[in-house]
């Protein structure tokens, strides 16, 4: 007998008394006030583009709890948008809901969202390694020849990107970015994104955890820039386990390894509709986002 039935698992949201604002695969935002959302992260999981028929109990309040870790981990460097993550300090409308939302969910403040991904790489995967192999380049950086798939870079660079009308990022070269956003936001965008990045990927390789890209998403207030959205999850990050890093081939990942295994072994058409997983893969799974919180934050995941 597991005890999986007793945990539940959130796939969807329905607070009909709430405006949905936006929403992600992973993810839902709440307008609560005009000045101020509710992010939600359910338990809901994607590979290979789309959200799979099972949810992954815990996995929710892991995504949330490391953003929150992360937020204060790096307060010296950014401030953020968060205002709190205590239910008992949500507006009071939003109590009906404390016990779907309690570890779950964060009151932030609406920002005016940079409409640029901000994305640092430490080391060369997914499409960075694909336009390295066809250019040298990475978003227009000249990387020193011979590098394999997965190695570390000299030092990380900053590889921006905009959501295209596929609804898949494509990248740009600074030069572009300045365009859009201006240089001295991009300026600024570009050093704290990489000073971000180099202070959790230190910490988090202490831990046995390679983070080899991020994506950041800043928005403006009246405080100025702040670091928004969920920030170094294993969902807006790649996440390796240090201990069988191989550079020369695609890596593990800490996350996600037993889903794609075991949707390869099934050998879907990665077409929609996306298959659910077996008990099993969806609890080492589960698994596998608790232990990534223990080791980076050193904690156990707060109930
Ligand atoms: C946002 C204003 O799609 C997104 O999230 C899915 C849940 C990205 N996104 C963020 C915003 C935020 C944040 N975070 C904020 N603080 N203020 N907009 C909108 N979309």
């Amino acid at each position: 007998m597991t005890n999986q039935a007793l945990e539940a698992v959130l796939l969807e949201t329905d607070f009909a008394d709430l405006e949905l604002y936006a929403s992600g695969k992973v993810r839902d935002l709440y307008r609560v006030d005009n000045e101020r959302l509710l992010l939600v992260a359910t338990d809901r999981i994607s590979a290979f583009d789309y959200v799979l028929g099972s949810g992954i109990p815990n996995k929710g309040r892991v995504l949330t709890q490391l953003s929150l870790f992360w937020f204060n981990f790096l307060t010296d460097i950014v401030p953020n948008h968060l205002l709190t993550a205590d239910v008992a300090r949500y507006p009071a409308h939003l109590r009906p809901h404390a016990e779907q939302l309690q570890g779950r969910s964060m009151l932030v403040v609406r920002a005016d969202m940079i409409a640029i991904e901000c994305v640092v790489r430490g080391y060369l995967s997914g499409s960075g390694w694909k336009e390295y192999q066809q250019s040298g380049k990475v978003c227009g950086i000249e990387l020193p020849r011979g590098l394999r798939e997965s190695d570390r870079l000299p030092e990380p660079i900053f590889t921006p990107a905009v959501k295209a009308t596929s609804g898949h990022d494509e990248n740009i070269s600074f030069e572009q970015m300045a365009e859009r956003a201006g240089p001295r936001l991009s300026e600024q965008l570009r050093e704290l994104s990489l000073r971000i990045y180099k202070k959790a990927a230190e910490h988090a390789a202490a831990r046995g955890i390679l983070i080899a890209d991020t994506k950041f998403e800043f928005g403006r207030t009246a405080r100025g820039v702040v670091l928004a959205d969920e920030v170094l999850t294993p969902d807006s990050s790649r996440f390796w386990p240090a201990d069988r890093y191989q550079p020369g081939r695609t890596q593990e990942s800490f996350d996600k390894q037993f889903v794609r295994d075991y949707l390869e072994q099934i050998r879907w058409n990665k077409r929609p509709p996306a298959p659910a997983l077996p008990a099993g893969v969806v609890q080492e799974t589960s698994e596998k986002y608790v232990e990534a919180y223990r080791r980076l934050t050193g904690r156990e995941l707060p109930v």
